[in-house]
């Protein structure tokens, strides 16, 4: 095979695959902890981790080989019939999260998903809500997924323009207004609240302090499951192991994803406790690949990295040094500093017709890659196993890049 080069590779995306993304023009061929590199071979920060998929670092070696240790092994056998693996898994993630049950998906999409067929399923059985009545709160500018139905509840044009027609049985409310949710909560048929804990698309916006614990608290107070999607802000992402932990909140129903496998494998997973998740009874829900031996394998390694590396620790650590430096940085294009833990962002205001993709392209250049979300807004999310030396050297990158539009 004749040599590849990040121009081959660009162009034979255009040519033989869906134009569905629109990638910063790097091509990657390798990762190792807080760094990845291009096909010609040159160093980069990953300030992205695949949108918080690769907590642990890239192709961290215990997951890895439990990844390559069972997939010799037993990779699948459907849940037709039992394995050796998946009971051990499920033990592992009640007892590492604190529910009594889980239900094994693959994608975040589809824990999404599982969590909405299981509120519902809920309130039909045990809240006593009129068939195919139940509503769903959600929140403006939230994310939760490609899906028809998960799209149903997204405000965001873009993924919603032409996929028509939607699930109906979503109320959406603003994000981070408790006036609005406790309005909403006065429709008897309300099953549950589906909320990120930190809107990570929308541009890391960070509710303010107290209210996932108010908003959880009026929940409770109307029979209303709260529903955590921790898909991005959870294993260790926020300084917490969950993003609900900063405020003591366990919620109803816990969806986890991506770093659920340290980016090496699809694992997504959906936690709860028995009058929730029996409402589900054999044949109504499942899924080809959901809790398979090599999944199981890999999200324990995944969590077990995530608890002997004090991931949660070091993301609150340096997060905190971050945004402090974040904030030095003179210059006004940074208009905002936000986040918890090592999910930032920085809200760019454009200089000289110079925004925050140009701020991207030059810190690409100068060994660091991140994206932007809606325009103007770059996210800052490098695995979380980075340390202060690494940390640090990644900050003078940032700050030379967004100075050099000065
Ligand atoms: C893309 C965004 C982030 C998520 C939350 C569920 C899911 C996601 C809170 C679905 C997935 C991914 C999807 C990925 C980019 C990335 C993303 F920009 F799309 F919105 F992170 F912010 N809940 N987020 O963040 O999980 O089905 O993808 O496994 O679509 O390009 P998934």
């Amino acid at each position: 095979m004749t040599e590849m080069t990040s121009k081959k590779a660009i162009e034979l995306e255009n040519k033989y695959g869906a134009h569905n993304y629109h990638p910063l023009p790097v091509v990657l061929s390798k990762g190792e902890g807080a760094y990845v590199w291009d096909v010609e071979g040159k160093k980069y920060f990953d300030f992205l981790s695949a949108y918080s998929a690769v907590n642990q670092g890239h192709c961290h070696p215990k997951i890895v080989d439990a990844l390559v240790e069972q997939a010799k092994t037993l990779t699948l056998t459907s849940r037709a019939f039992y394995n050796d693996v998946l009971g051990v898994y499920e033990k592992y993630m009640t007892e590492y999260f604190g529910y009594d049950k889980i239900l094994p998906m693959n994608t975040g999409a589809e824990g999404d998903e599982t969590a909405i067929k299981l509120c519902r399923k809920w309130a039909y059985e045990k809240k006593g809500v009129p068939e195919n009545q139940a509503k769903i709160i959600v929140c403006e500018n939230n994310f939760h997924g490609r899906t028809i139905t998960v799209i149903s509840m997204s405000t965001d044009p873009d993924a919603r323009k032409n996929f028509g027609p939607f699930t109906p049985g979503f109320i959406t409310i603003p994000y981070n207004d408790l006036d609005a949710l406790e309005t909403a909560l006065e429709d008897p048929n309300v099953a549950g609240f589906l909320v990120e804990p930190i809107q990570g698309e929308a541009g890391v916006f960070v509710p303010d302090e107290g209210y996932i614990k108010k908003a959880y608290e009026m929940c409770k107070a109307k029979n209303v499951l709260f529903i955590a999607d921790e898909v991005q802000t959870g294993l260790a992402r926020t300084g917490k192991l969950l993003a609900c932990d900063h405020e003591g909140v366990h919620a109803d129903i816990l969806i986890l994803g991506k770093a659920l496998s340290g980016g090496v494998y699809p694992v997504s997973a959906v936690l709860a406790d028995d009058d929730i998740m029996l409402c589900i009874k054999p044949g109504e829900h499942g899924s080809t690949f959901g809790g398979n031996p090599v999944a199981g394998k890999v999200a324990i390694a995944a969590l077990d990295v995530v608890k002997d590396e004090k991931l949660a620790e070091n993301a609150e650590r340096l997060g905190k040094i971050f945004r402090k430096e974040m904030k030095k940085i003179n210059s006004d294009m940074v208009e905002l500093v936000r986040g918890k833990g090592l999910l930032n962002a920085i809200i760019i205001k454009p200089k000289n017709g110079k925004s925050a993709w140009d701020v991207c392209v030059k810190m690409m250049e100068n060994g660091l890659i991140a994206k932007p979300t809606h325009d103007h807004i770059i996210r800052f999310a490098p695995p979380l196993v980075i340390n202060e030396e690494q940390l640090m050297e990644a900050v003078e990158i940032i700050k030379k890049s967004i100075l050099a539009f000065e």
